[in-house]
């Protein structure tokens, strides 16, 4: 049997990363001896394009499955309908966390889904595709929804895979075709994308915790450096990008890691995510010399109140020392910032500001919160387009208005997470920690330097509007009328310089 995988982009950008959860599925089910091949609909090459028809005939498959998300959801579910219009014959299986979060919903929506997996789906696959192979009843497999003469039946729930190290690799051979934007801020040539874990047991109320809940399992670090070890000599990786949730959960375990990296030889630049509470000097000391370079952290909220509220028990001060310690260990900072929480007004987000500019991160993006189906706060989108999966296009850069569940309203939303971060890097402090002083490859500091420009001109672009401020107390009008003026001279520069094919060229290369 021929299987087909597709995952799902964003439908407005590229993803920066490889899809991890049909790669793991497509280990399983070569494994088991199936042909299988995957798209992502996200990744550069194919500008957030489907499969044409041609490419679905060429491969010819009996099944196709797809890894839904809210974001980009409607371009989906209308592809799936020309899909089973041209190939009938094709059984759709649909999963992943959207499907996951909103099963019946989904089922509804998706009139063309054959079958539907909730939760971890790798060993769920290979069951409902034997079932399917040998056309018995659907009944006896864990984990899925099936159609009934025109009822949706739902099996019993699956168990969380315990023993993670009982999984293939994930079968990064099908995404050789592929490359991914987030290689660009990368020290390395090439990025090995990794999860060494499933899971967190925090619950934080934005995080749509459906297919993994709270659960929490971990491979062993001999498994994880086999995986990259063979990653590293099949397809000349040089870097890796740990994507769990929590990588820096256990100490111990982190440091037996280390010691497995030593015993085999292997030393590369890799990045992780980590969460305030979690780390200590030492540790972070370590992992610098382990070859980490950069580390994430959640802000995600500088008011006391509001992070109560999203269940985030930290302090300002942990999360300034947190931060404070992994730049004394010589760790490049990255902070994820969000505004929209509930209880977000202007002046909480004034406090996420003022916090950032404390902490004074090397990356500090900032996301408009999405109520997404399957967190908590999805309960707060209003009724009448709780399922209309086109207002669910937001987050940041996407095209469409955010659905606001703070008292901001949504257009005020957008506007101020551009002004955050256009003041956040164009500050000096910023630039005398990050640009000028800061130890790293060429490569890194040309990306950093072209942010702090960047930024810089938002920042005069702000200046020159007629609109509040956020982070900043008003500006006097005469600083406005010289924004505006500056801003002016600024267009007629960057105008000319574009024009120019000298620069055009210099220009793209930049970027
Ligand atoms: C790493 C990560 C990323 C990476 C890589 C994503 C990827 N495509 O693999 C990056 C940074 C690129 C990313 C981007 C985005 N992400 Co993300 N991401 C994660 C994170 C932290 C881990 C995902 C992961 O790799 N897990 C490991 C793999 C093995 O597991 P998995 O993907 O869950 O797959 C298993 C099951 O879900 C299931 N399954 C998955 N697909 C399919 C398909 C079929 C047919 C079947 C049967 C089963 C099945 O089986 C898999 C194996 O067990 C999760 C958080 C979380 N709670 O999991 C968020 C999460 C998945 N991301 C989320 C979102 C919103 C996004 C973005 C839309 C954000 C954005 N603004 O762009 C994009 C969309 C990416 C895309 N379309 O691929 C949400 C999804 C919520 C939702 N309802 O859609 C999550 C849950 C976080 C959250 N906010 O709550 N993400
Ligand atoms: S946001 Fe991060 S720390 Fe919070 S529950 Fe989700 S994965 Fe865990």
């Amino acid at each position: 049997m021929r299987i087909f995988l597709i995952n799902q982009g964003n439908g407005v950008d590229f993803n920066q990363n490889p899809p991890l959860g049909i790669l793991y599925l497509a280990a399983s089910l070569k494994k088991a001896g199936y042909e299988v091949d995957i798209y992502d609909q996200g990744a550069n090459e194919n500008k957030l394009n489907y499969p044409s028809k041609d490419y679905i005939k060429r491969f010819s498959p009996d099944v196709v499955g797809f890894s839904l998300y809210t974001f980009g959801l409607p371009q989906t579910l209308q592809y799936v309908k020309e899909l089973k219009e041209d190939f009938p014959r094709i059984q759709v299986i649909v999963g992943g966390h959207h499907a996951t979060a909103l099963p019946e919903r989904t089922m509804l929506d998706c009139p063309e889904a054959d079958f539907l997996i909730y939760g971890e789906g790798d060993i769920t696959i290979i069951e409902l595709i034997k079932t399917i192979e040998s056309r018995l009843e659907p009944a006896n497999v864990r984990g899925i929804y099936y159609r009934n003469n025109g009822n949706i039946v739902k099996t019993e729930p699956r168990a969380h895979i315990q023993d993670l190290d009982t999984l293939p690799f994930p079968a990064n051979e099908l995404i050789e075709k592929y490359t991914y934007p987030s290689e660009g801020i990368g020290t390395g040539r090439k990025i090995l994308n990794l999860t060494a874990s499933r899971g967190c047991p925090f619950k934080c109320t934005y995080c749509n915790k459906a297919v993994y809940g709270s659960s929490f399992r971990r491979r062993s670090p001999k498994h994880v450096v086999d995986e990259i070890a063979c990653m590293f000599d099949r397809f000349g990786y040089d870097e890796v990008m740990f994507h769990d949730e929590l990588f820096t959960a256990k100490k111990p375990w982190l440091y037996e890691l280390f010691e497995e990296l030593r015993k085999r030889g292997l030393k590369f630049p890799w990045r992780c995510l980590g969460k305030v509470g979690t780390v200590d000097y030492d540790l972070l000391s370590a992992m610098r010399k382990n070859g980490c370079y950069i580390i994430a952290f959640g802000l995600e909220a500088g008011n006391a109140k509001v992070r109560e509220d999203i269940n985030r028990k930290m302090t300002n001060e942990d999360i300034k020392n947190t931060f404070d310690m992994a730049k004394k260990a010589g760790l490049m900072t990255y902070a994820f910032n969000m505004i929209n929480h509930r209880l977000d007004t202007i002046d909480t987000i004034r406090d996420t500001y003022n916090l950032m500019c404390e902490v004074n991160p090397t990356f500090a993006p900032v996301f408009v919160c999405s109520p997404l189906p399957g967190s908590p706060i999805y309960q707060y989108v209003p009724e009448d387009i709780k399922y209309n999966w086109k207002r669910f296009n937001s987050y940041r850069y996407f095209g469409g208005l955010p659905i606001s569940i703070s008292s901001v309203p949504p257009e005020d939303l957008m506007f101020l997470a551009d002004q955050m971060e256009a003041f956040y890097y164009s500050r000096i402090k910023y630039f005398s920690e990050h640009v000028l002083h800061l130890k790293t490859s060429m490569k890194v500091k040309r990306l950093i330097t072209m942010v702090w420009l960047g930024f810089f001109l938002a920042r005069v672009k702000h200046m020159a509007r007629d609109r509040y401020f956020v982070t900043i107390s008003q500006p006097s009008s005469f600083t406005r009328f010289l924004s505006k003026r500056f801003y002016k001279v600024i267009k007629v520069f960057v105008g000319l310089f574009k024009s120019l094919p000298v620069f055009r060229t210099a220009y793209s290369k930049l970027s």
